[in-house]
């Protein structure tokens, strides 16, 4: 997945390159930065040393010593003062900055913080945003997969308004589906027995039966998806970035009529087609998957497709927040 939200200890990243939410001196600090810097040993502030400091918004690379990444990128966030002092543009800067140092040294991965959101005061809500939407962007143009790394566990990332929302309708759905799943179980086995009493099954005689209903066999997974994408007039570089799928990944669907995609997968490409929950239903089937009232993953899923709401990042927060896991390969 081009764009991940994890939750980790960014020292412990094996990316590339770490991004450190620095201050202007660049000598080291507390949050982030500390636990950067003695991770990385002495080395690090001995280098950082030489850099002559960095302004706020922009961003400098350095060697990453005992860490397990190649590289630390340290930039300094704005701090925040109500929003009216050019906070979000400063906060933008620090991404585009810090994400062309790592195209500029050829880094394939790359882990950021969510900068200026602790000792800085940034709302941590605002701070995400401001993370994924200048991230979306550059992923628009650019290969790489980042990782927006949340620290703090309890951290609520979407709104409250939508949490209550999402918790009120797995609340309505697991009812439902409790009920629903009593009441199906006893349809279910009545007209089994009646089934089994009043009809033989067909018999499938000789293999050339079999062949011919093996040729009858529907459209494939990734039929449908080549399918929907031309009748979206979307090219396919629009659908997979939109679907946060790797090109890879989508080669490789594109390649194989036969591919069995992962659910998520399938999830990401219907949220990315603006399927409805019918059409999201049929795709799914097809992978051999389909959406279920009793577990959260489905439930959020269905809540945002129902609600015609196609916001992909929006969706992997939602699901963040509820320790699922998040839509894309
Ligand atoms: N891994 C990932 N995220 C972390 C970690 C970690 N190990 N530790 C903290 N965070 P902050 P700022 C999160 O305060 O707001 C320093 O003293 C943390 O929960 O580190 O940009 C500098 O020297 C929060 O969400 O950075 C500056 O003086 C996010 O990282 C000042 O703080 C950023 O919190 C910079 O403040």
């Amino acid at each position: 997945m081009p764009l991940e939200i994890i939750r980790n200890d960014i020292t412990k990243m094996d990316t590339d390159a770490i991004v450190n939410a620095a201050n202007s001196t660049l000598l080291g600090g507390g949050g982030v930065d500390g636990a950067i810097h003695r991770a990385a040993g002495a080395k690090l502030l001995e280098e950082c040393k030489t850099l002559g400091g960095c302004k706020t918004g922009e961003a400098k690379i350095t060697l990453a010593y005992n860490l397990p990444c190649k590289y630390v990128i340290h930039t300094v966030g704005p701090r925040w003062a109500g929003g009216g002092r050019n906070e979000k543009a400063l906060l933008e800067s620090c991404y585009k900055n810090s994400l062309a140092l790592a195209k500029k040294y050829n880094c394939e991965s790359v882990a950021f913080p969510l900068i200026s959101s602790g000792v800085y005061g940034y709302p941590k809500d605002l701070a995400l945003k401001t993370a994924v939407d200048v991230i979306s962007g550059f992923l628009l143009k650019n290969d790489m997969t980042v990782y927006i790394v949340i620290f703090d566990k309890d951290s609520l990332i979407i709104s409250e308004k939508l949490f209550s929302d999402i918790k009120e309708y797995i609340d309505d759905c697991y009812a439902e589906s409790h009920f629903d799943g009593r009441t199906r179980n006893i349809l279910f086995e009545d007209s089994c027995m009646a089934y089994s009493a009043s009809v033989s099954l067909p018999k499938i005689t000789k293999l050339s039966e079999l062949d011919s209903r093996l040729a009858e066999i529907d459209e494939s997974f990734s039929q449908m998806l080549l399918r929907k994408i031309d009748e979206k007039g979307m090219t396919d570089s629009e659908c997979y970035k939109k679907a946060n799928i790797d090109r890879k990944l989508f080669s490789k669907i594109r390649g194989d009529i036969n591919y069995k995609p992962s659910k998520p997968t399938v999830l990401a490409f219907a949220v990315a087609l603006e399927l409805d929950l019918r059409e999201t239903d049929e795709m799914l089937r097809k992978a051999g998957f389909a959406l279920s009232h009793s577990n959260k993953f489905d439930i959020i899923i269905e809540y945002f497709i129902s609600r015609g709401v196609y916001d992909i990042i929006l969706i992997n927060e939602a699901l963040f927040t509820f320790d699922q896991s998040l839509l894309g390969a």
